[in-house]
């Protein structure tokens, strides 16, 4: 059954679905747990040049996406989908996407229709009219949406039950539980002097998971601790974190 379907409006269809052909996506697609698709503005022109963008008004660097190619590309986007859709247009001025953010689209929508925008960005009565939300994947510009649409491709898709093998690999994830990651370690057991900790080698898993979740702490609070701020931590928590930042010293 499939989890979820995403709809991608982008002038290169080929970049999005080799790019989410491979790895997790792919094997996700394969099994019919989420769908993609690709819908080219360019396919809804109406003039024999097949134009997508025009001069901006006001004048200004660049060309802006027209209006009618996208709305009726994302037309034709809903009608082969759910009720349950949302239209998400990725842009530098969005919403920074989450964790929690994906969650909780996964919950709320069954399709996701994702704008990639190109050149200097896309007419904002489209984003007005036709755009439930806007998302960002972080404060920079890239060349057009179509990365971003691939990275909440990827993060959405690992949310859903079934995708990954250990369903609770999901829930491990880093930034799942509000936390970093912790080191992870694989053979040989020795590199240029550096040893595996000799906890991960004593096959106690009690300690391996409080060793690990200690690393995920202390790591957080040294890179990230913003996150930390927004965590409600156990007193158990509280004492690990503790015992990191003593071992520190
Ligand atoms: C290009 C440009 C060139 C000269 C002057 C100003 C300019 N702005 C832009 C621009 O923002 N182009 C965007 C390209 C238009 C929308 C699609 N593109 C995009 C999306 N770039 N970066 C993103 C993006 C999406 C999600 N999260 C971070 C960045």
């Amino acid at each position: 059954m499939t989890l979820m379907r995403f709809d991608v409006i982008t002038l290169f269809p080929d970049m999005v679905t080799t790019a989410a052909s491979c790895g997790v996506t792919g094997r996700a697609i394969e099994r019919s747990i989420v769908s993609l698709s690709t819908w080219n503005p360019r396919d809804y022109t109406r003039d024999k040049h097949r134009t997508v963008d025009d001069r901006p008004y006001g004048g200004g660097p660049g060309m802006v996406m027209k209006y009618q190619p996208l709305h009726d590309a994302v037309s034709d986007a809903k009608q082969a989908g759910s009720e349950k859709a949302k239209v998400v247009y990725l842009s530098p001025q969005g919403k920074p996407i989450t964790q929690a953010l994906l969650s909780e689209a996964c919950n709320s929508a069954s399709q996701l229709i994702l704008i990639a925008g190109r050149y200097e960005g896309i007419d904002e009565r489209f984003v007005e009219l036709d755009c439930d939300d806007e998302w960002s994947i972080g404060d920079y510009v890239i060349s057009g949406g179509e990365l971003a649409a691939l990275v909440v491709i990827d993060a959405v898709t690992r949310l859903l039950p079934g995708v990954l093998g250990d369903d609770n690999s999901a829930q491990q994830d880093s930034h799942s539980d509000g936390l970093l990651d912790c080191p992870h370690y694989t053979r040989p057991e020795q590199i240029d002097g550096h040893a595996v900790p000799d906890v991960l080698l004593g096959g106690n898993h009690a300690d391996i998971k409080r060793w690990r979740m200690k690393q995920a702490l202390g790591r957080t609070w040294q890179k990230r601790p913003d996150l930390l701020k927004k965590k409600n931590l156990s007193a158990e928590q509280e004492h690990l974190l503790k015992e990191f930042i003593v071992e520190l010293v």
